[in-house]
């Protein structure tokens, strides 16, 4: 058995305007695939290659750096992937109070969530996280995520921004803030909420 690269869901046109058709297709065709099959080959013929993902994350500190590079990829844009949605609906009850009780306002969380994707230097994620019983928002370099072992700020993720390059350059060139302002109109709330309710309960 080995990892293989899951089916996007919809098309790579689906988030336009706001994220368009080449940058998806070559981020979940090309990069995505590349971590897969980089994956795959860092862990053959050892006993991870039938683990799930989430496992090897967290005990990332015990693999290869290759097994985090290309792990944490695999999983992080798993994870993006479902994230993505136009009119993805808007965050549960539940949510929208937790999100207000953490940062005062949604309003908040957005620009706190923009400056952690604006601020992380060179490649990497920014994160809203379920953690010790409230939200959180952090930023990791690269691959990194919060369930890793090696994380500052560990929880289970609940919404996530790839801020690498290769998820804006196309479009957007060196305007990373303007590619965060167009991701909140894509981002599948419905499924963020799912994830917060599984996370919090
Ligand atoms: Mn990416």
């Amino acid at each position: 058995m080995s990892f293989e690269l899951p089916a996007l869901g919809y098309a790579f046109n689906a988030l336009e305007p706001h994220i368009d058709a080449k940058t998806m297709e070559i981020h979940h065709g090309k990069h995505h695939q590349a971590y897969v099959t980089n994956l795959n080959n860092a862990l053959a013929g050892t006993p991870a290659e039938n683990m799930a993902i989430e496992e090897i994350c967290k005990n990332i500190s015990k693999y290869p750096v290759a097994v985090r590079n290309n792990g944490g990829g695999h999983y992080n844009h798993s994870f993006f992937w479902s994230l993505l949605k136009v009119d993805g609906g808007k965050p549960s009850a539940s949510l929208a109070s937790a999100i207000d009780a953490a940062f005062g306002s949604f309003d908040e969380f957005k620009t706190k969530f923009a400056a952690a994707g604006t601020g992380r230097f060179g490649s990497g994620w920014a994160w809203l996280t379920f953690t010790d019983g409230k939200l959180v928002i952090s930023s990791t370099p690269n691959q990194d995520n919060p369930i890793m072992d090696i994380a500052e700020v560990k929880g289970t993720p609940i919404l996530a921004l790839d801020v690498w390059e290769h998820a804006y350059y196309l479009h957007y060139q060196n305007r990373r803030p303007d590619y965060i302002a167009a991701f909140w109109n894509v981002v599948n709330w419905d499924e963020v909420s799912k994830r917060f309710a599984e996370a919090s309960k």
